[in-house]
């Protein structure tokens, strides 16, 4: 999966919602296509992150686990407020 920045220099991902099934593994390709330095960052329990600066034209590959289903927030940590949601499915 790819999850990208918005070019230019507007502090949101693209796409900022995005969704995968439980006990997947997962690989997330980050590409900061912006004109600003931003990172990918998810917190507890998933505790994986990207390089805490990506420059423009970067990316940075990240690996996990899929945890519980649920939502879980991925932030930009230079940015407040950017932040986007993975939803973990629950299989059926
Ligand atoms: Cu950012």
């Amino acid at each position: 999966m790819t999850i990208g920045t918005r070019a230019g220099g507007e502090l949101e991902f693209e796409p900022d919602e995005v969704s995968v099934p439980a006990g997947a593994q997962i690989a997330v390709t980050f590409e900061n296509l912006g004109s600003l330095p931003h990172n990918l960052t998810f917190g507890a329990p998933i505790d994986v992150a990207t390089a805490p600066v990506v420059d423009p034209g970067g990316s940075e590959t990240i690996e996990f686990d899929a945890p519980a289903p649920g939502d879980y927030t991925f932030t930009c940590t230079i940015h407040p407020g950017m932040q986007g949601t993975l939803t973990v499915e629950a299989a059926r």
